[in-house]
């Protein structure tokens, strides 16, 4: 039978090759078509700009955000509308006809970057063979131009966060643009497409670093927080995914209204910041890593708002009460508009809230994080000494993303079965497989330490640098950390790229290697930079500590 769709992007992919008749995620053939088209000519409006560039002329921040939105709304689980991603690649092709028409010199510029038409001919235009991932024939081309859109996809996300806080790096958005045009590039060598994944790490270390400042800048540096786990009596609404702006306008409409304020999954780290600690409504944490929205989202009883993926196709019992809001999206689902530095309107969310039940107790007691770069650095002399002393043998960092695969109970069984004077440095939604096992702590250090976010994997890097200064070392390497990350969907991509980039070797990466590296590819990546995938537990325990 023939493919419906072909996607490969994320760990969950059907077979570990590729989803053809329907995203296990729940993405529908008709909205990959779209999401497809939304990247060719996203990557045609790059060229363009990267042509103005050339030509000696600016490019109007909006552009820039137009590009990084367009690929974050094609992200595993961040938006399953298809008439929001027609509505996407209308306006960018009006953008992209505005700024072609001040093109003097069209030359080479690829038939995305030409290419125009109406709403009519967006289906047959995705069902071409220039769109999609498999529009490269050859497989390792295919491969190292995927592993850059993934990357820039990741990194895109970043840069949206930073945006948000009104905080641009015009550098990375150019590396963004030139990149995205070079993927259509047919001129360019295999090395060529090696060498620009390297440089793709790069801008992802400025790009995660960027968000860093805007954040830190912002809200304050993360400390050491113990958050509730339990709930309250109000009526609650429940906030998701990663933008802390959205959070923060929510948390201010939110006061004095009755209605209390939890965090699930990649927003539990909102609570470590100082800025957040003044609301007395924001009440806590509630419930596991997006995966188990399902069953989480429907005991919450109050509405839940999702700033960016990862969204799981909703149960009927609690459709009408899930919004989203920025690249989120979701057929049926109410979505809140806003642009960047404009106060978006929560006031129907907050109605529907109010009448609801106060959310159902799941769980009870505390866990405790905030282990970002400023707050490890005063813990530097206690961490030093458990290192010199051997209270602390090694580190471990199990940053990443968590899955539904059974497979994935891999990382809870090493997270316990790890010698005891080993620390776990961890980032992103990876943690809940473990941030609950009560696994003690080294001389007051605790053995988990939640730097936050998946984009706070940059926190972890800058640790690693900082103890390399410390130790006097000439190589990150020498260092006694081990590196065993989870992976799922592309901001994955773009910390892996980031580690890569800072010289980091030898980094195990599970469940599975991606589906969308080629042999050849996965080659080059073993060859250089030692990156393996997972074995069973007891194997990688003696693998990575001896015993
Ligand atoms: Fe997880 Fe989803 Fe943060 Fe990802 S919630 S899986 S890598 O979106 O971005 O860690
Ligand atoms: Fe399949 Fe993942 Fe693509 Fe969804 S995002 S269609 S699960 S490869």
């Amino acid at each position: 039978m023939d493919n419906q769709m072909f996607c490969f992007q994320c760990q969950e992919t059907a077979r570990g090759s590729g989803c053809t008749m329907v995203g296990v995620c729940g993405k529908r053939p008709e909205v990959a078509a779209m999401q497809d088209l939304l990247v060719y000519i996203t990557k045609g409006l790059a060229s363009v700009t990267t042509r103005l560039r050339k030509e000696g002329k600016a490019i109007d921040k909006k552009v820039n955000h137009q590009i990084t939105v367009n690929l974050f709304i094609t992200i595993t689980n961040a938006n399953f509308d298809k008439d929001a991603i027609v509505e996407k690649i209308k306006e960018t092709l009006a953008t992209k006809e505005e700024l072609l028409a001040q093109v003097n010199d069209r030359e080479g510029l690829p038939e995305a970057a030409l290419w125009n038409g109406n709403e009519s001919e967006f289906e047959a235009k995705a069902a071409s063979d220039k769109v999609g991932v498999l529009a490269t024939e050859n497989e390792d081309i295919r491969s190292l131009r995927e592993l850059i859109t993934y990357g820039l996809k990741g990194l895109s996300a970043y840069s949206k966060h930073a945006n948000a806080l009104m905080k641009d790096n015009e550098e990375v958005d150019e590396f963004i643009q030139s990149a995205l045009a070079k993927t259509l590039d047919d001129g360019l060598t295999a090395d060529d497409l090696v060498a620009l994944t390297l440089e793709t790490g790069k801008h992802g270390v400025e790009g995660m670093a960027l968000l860093d400042a805007a954040n830190t800048g912002t809200y304050g540096n993360p400390e050491i927080t113990t958050v509730d786990l339990g709930v309250r009596n109000n009526p609650g609404i429940l906030v998701s995914g990663h933008d802390l702006k959205d959070l923060e306008q929510l948390l201010d409409q939110t006061a004095g209204t009755g209605v209390d304020v939890y965090t699930h999954s990649e927003m539990l780290p909102a609570h470590y910041y100082p800025a957040f600690k003044k609301y007395p409504h924001f009440a806590g944490n509630y419930g596991n890593a997006w995966w188990k929205q399902k069953e989480e989202f429907a005991t919450f009883n109050g509405p839940i708002l999702m700033t960016t993926n990862c969204i799981v196709p909703p149960a009927e019992s609690y459709k009408d009460k899930l919004w989203t809001t920025g690249a989120a999206g979701y057929p049926g689902c109410r979505h809140i508009d806003g642009e960047y530095g404009e106060v978006k309107d929560f006031s129907g969310i907050i109605e529907q809230a109010k009448g609801c039940q106060p959310p159902k107790e799941i769980e009870t007691g505390s866990i405790v994080g905030g282990f970002a770069h400023e707050q490890v650095f005063a813990l530097a002399d206690k961490v030093v000494e458990a290192v010199k002393s051997g209270a602390i043998r090694k580190f471990v960092v199990m940053a990443g993303c968590d899955g539904r695969m059974k497979s994935r109970n891999y990382y809870t069984e090493f997270a316990q079965k790890l010698p005891k004077d080993v620390v776990i440095l961890t980032a992103g939604c990876a943690k809940y497989k473990y941030n609950k096992l009560n696994l003690g702590d080294i001389g007051g250090i605790p053995r988990v330490l939640d730097a936050g976010q998946c984009n706070d994997s940059y926190s972890l890097a800058v640790i690693a640098l900082k103890l390399k200064e410390i130790f006097g070392l000439d190589d990150v390497n020498d260092l006694p950390i081990a590196y065993n990350i989870a992976w799922y969907e592309q901001k994955a991509v773009i910390v892996l790229l980031a580690l890569l980039y800072l010289g980091v070797k030898n980094i195990h990466l599970g469940p599975t290697l991606p589906g969308f590296l080629s042999p050849n590819v996965t080659n080059v990546l073993v060859e250089n930079f030692g990156i393996s995938g997972i074995g069973t537990v007891d194997d990688d325990i003696k693998l990575f500590f001896g015993e």
